[in-house]
């Protein structure tokens, strides 16, 4: 068993090991699947190449976003393992100020980890969770892994749905299905990324709180600019301002062939 480590203050990447080490009790108390650390691996790569700051397209993503929450029938916010640990009390927030439902839905799905899940999800306040047992009772078409299972009162009747750290086929099979899907992926060439109605290409631990500030600040705008906003995003645009930045950070890096001094550097 892994042993917990105590995290030097000063310790030039602690909040990065703070959060593995979030993730690894999370583990141990059965909310975060074993690939779970893995996914968090990969996200953590490509949040070092993005600079791990909320960029220009991350931004204009989130804002989209926002206003798509905010003209919304009927938000869904997806949580799977890696979500519910790291960002917990947020989804409970942004679920509250936009009148989302939280439904769990798992990749690797057990009666055990629903229950976990929906333990922290309870601790951070949340009152109704959707998609535990019995409840996801009906399927989306098409998907093969256990993701199809949704409940009839939340995902299955959603026009938004918000999935962080998704793992592909469903997103496609939601899209279809003609719901506006908001990913959340550091990962910009995913297929989750690259299927979504909107991709926020940022960390989770960014980007909710981050769009928890501008749904408050759009909420005072009128419907018709609300819609203005969300139907003048462009995500493959928006996709491609994300991976040029990759590129010229990469290019700037490896004319320097150093990375730490870099960082001192605006680039976003
Ligand atoms: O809890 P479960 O059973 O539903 O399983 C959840 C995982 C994450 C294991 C499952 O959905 C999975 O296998 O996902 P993938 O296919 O590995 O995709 C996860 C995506 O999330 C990858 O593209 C990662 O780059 C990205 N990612 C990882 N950590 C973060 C992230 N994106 C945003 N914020 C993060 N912290």
């Amino acid at each position: 068993m892994t042993e917990e480590i105590k995290i030097p203050q000063k310790h030039p990447r602690a909040e990065s090991l703070r959060i593995r080490e979030k993730l690894i009790r999370h583990f141990k108390s059965g909310v975060v699947a074993s690939a779970g650390l893995i996914a968090h691996g990969r996200g953590e790569a490509f949040d070092y190449i993005l600079g791990e700051k909320t960029t220009q397209p991350a931004l204009k993503a989130i804002k989209a976003t926002a206003a798509t929450l905010l003209t919304a029938e009927h938000t869904v916010i997806s949580v799977n393992g890696n979500a519910a640990a790291l960002a917990s009390k947020d989804i409970v927030k942004l679920a509250k100020i936009t009148k989302a439902k939280i439904e769990v839905n798992l990749f690797y799905r057990s009666s055990e980890r629903e229950i976990s899940i929906k333990k922290i999800l309870e601790e951070a306040g949340a009152t109704e969770i959707l998609g535990i047992g019995e409840t996801a009772s009906a399927r989306i078409p098409e998907v093969g892994s256990e993701r199809r299972r949704v409940d009839p009162k939340g995902i299955l009747i959603a026009d938004v749905v918000l999935v962080p750290l998704e793992d592909g086929d469903r997103t496609e099979a939601l899209v279809r299905m003609g719901k506006k899907v908001i990913a959340i992926d550091l990962n910009p060439f995913s297929r989750t990324a690259q299927f979504a109605t909107i991709t926020i290409v940022d960390n989770i631990v960014r980007a909710i709180p981050t769009l928890i500030k501008i749904v408050s600040k759009l909420k005072t705008k009128s419907e018709k600019k609300l819609e203005h906003i969300a139907s003048t995003f462009d995500n493959k645009e928006t996709l491609g301002e994300a991976i040029h930045l990759i590129h010229r950070r990469l290019s700037r890096l490896a004319e320097k062939g150093v990375y730490l001094p870099i960082l001192e550097e605006d680039e976003s």
